[in-house]
């Protein structure tokens, strides 16, 4: 089976809800010798990305979803040792991320970190529902270059410009650029907030967040 065949399944078992094949196709890429990084962005997230489309069309129902989370992070927890293995060389930079104080969704966040890592973006998940504290503090002991803010209502969106305050107040915002993620925001209302970026999409924010941190986006 050609590369491309591999990752047309692969997607294909996540979209299908097929929690049965996933592992043992994601086994036998590795076998074929195909790249962790390349299974997880072009294979299982691709197959998670027409989910999300599904999803915000009406094709699917958030029942569907939740199975095919499910998928995707059966084939994850093959790959995700092999990524985090592969040493710091392909490291562009460390990302903070965690929701917004109040807000407790979690799927959003769980998919975009492994895409946000499979990019070679180190991810310090601090958790839901993240008080501007944890974000000052996160800040302080990982030294990131980017902070995430999952922000998946408009209220924890709107909040968005205390907790750029509060990083602010704390004389760390200089050292990181901001992105807001989630269905519910807007790149410029995000800037008019104080953030740097938005994007309701993981594989669109992986661009955004290259071009913060002035790495080459790859659409250029
Ligand atoms: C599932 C769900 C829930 C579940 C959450 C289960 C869980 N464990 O996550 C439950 C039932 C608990 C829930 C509760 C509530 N929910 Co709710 N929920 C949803 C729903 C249906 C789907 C969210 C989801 O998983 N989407 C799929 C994921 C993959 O998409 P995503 O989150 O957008 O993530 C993508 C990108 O945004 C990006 N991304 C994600 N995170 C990040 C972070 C960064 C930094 C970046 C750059 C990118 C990024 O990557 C992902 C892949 O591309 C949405 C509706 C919707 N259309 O989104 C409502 C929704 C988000 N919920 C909503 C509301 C109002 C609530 C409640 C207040 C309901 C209530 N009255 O109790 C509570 C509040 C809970 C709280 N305090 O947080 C509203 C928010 C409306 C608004 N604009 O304010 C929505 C939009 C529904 C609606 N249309 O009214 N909810």
């Amino acid at each position: 089976m050609s590369d491309s065949e591999m990752l047309a399944r692969l997607a294909a078992a996540v979209e299908n809800l097929d929690s049965k094949h996933v592992k043992p196709l994601v086994e036998q890429a590795l076998a074929a010798g195909m790249k962790p990084a390349d299974i997880l962005t072009n294979g299982l997230s691709e197959g998670m990305r027409r989910v999300g489309k599904a999803f915000n069309t009406g094709d699917m129902f958030m029942p569907e979803v939740l199975v095919a989370c499910d998928v995707y992070f059966a084939g994850l927890a093959v790959v995700r040792p092999l990524l985090l293995a592969g040493g710091d060389d392909h490291v562009i930079g460390t990302m903070v991320m965690g929701n917004i104080h109040g807000d407790i969704h979690t799927v959003g966040k769980n998919v975009a970190m492994p895409v946000f890592e499979a990019n070679g973006i180190r991810v310090i998940d601090i958790g839901v529902s993240a008080s501007d504290d944890a974000f000052v503090e996160a800040i302080r002991q990982h030294k990131p270059q980017i902070v995430g803010f999952g922000t998946y209502m408009t209220s924890t969106f709107m909040h968005t410009k205390e907790t750029v305050a509060a990083i602010e107040k704390a004389g760390l915002r200089s050292q990181v650029k901001i992105i807001c993620g989630g269905p519910a925001v807007d790149a410029d209302a995000a800037r008019r907030m104080g953030a740097d970026d938005a994007s309701d999409d993981a594989w669109v924010a992986v661009k955004k967040i290259k071009r913060l941190l002035g790495v080459p986006a790859g659409d250029e």
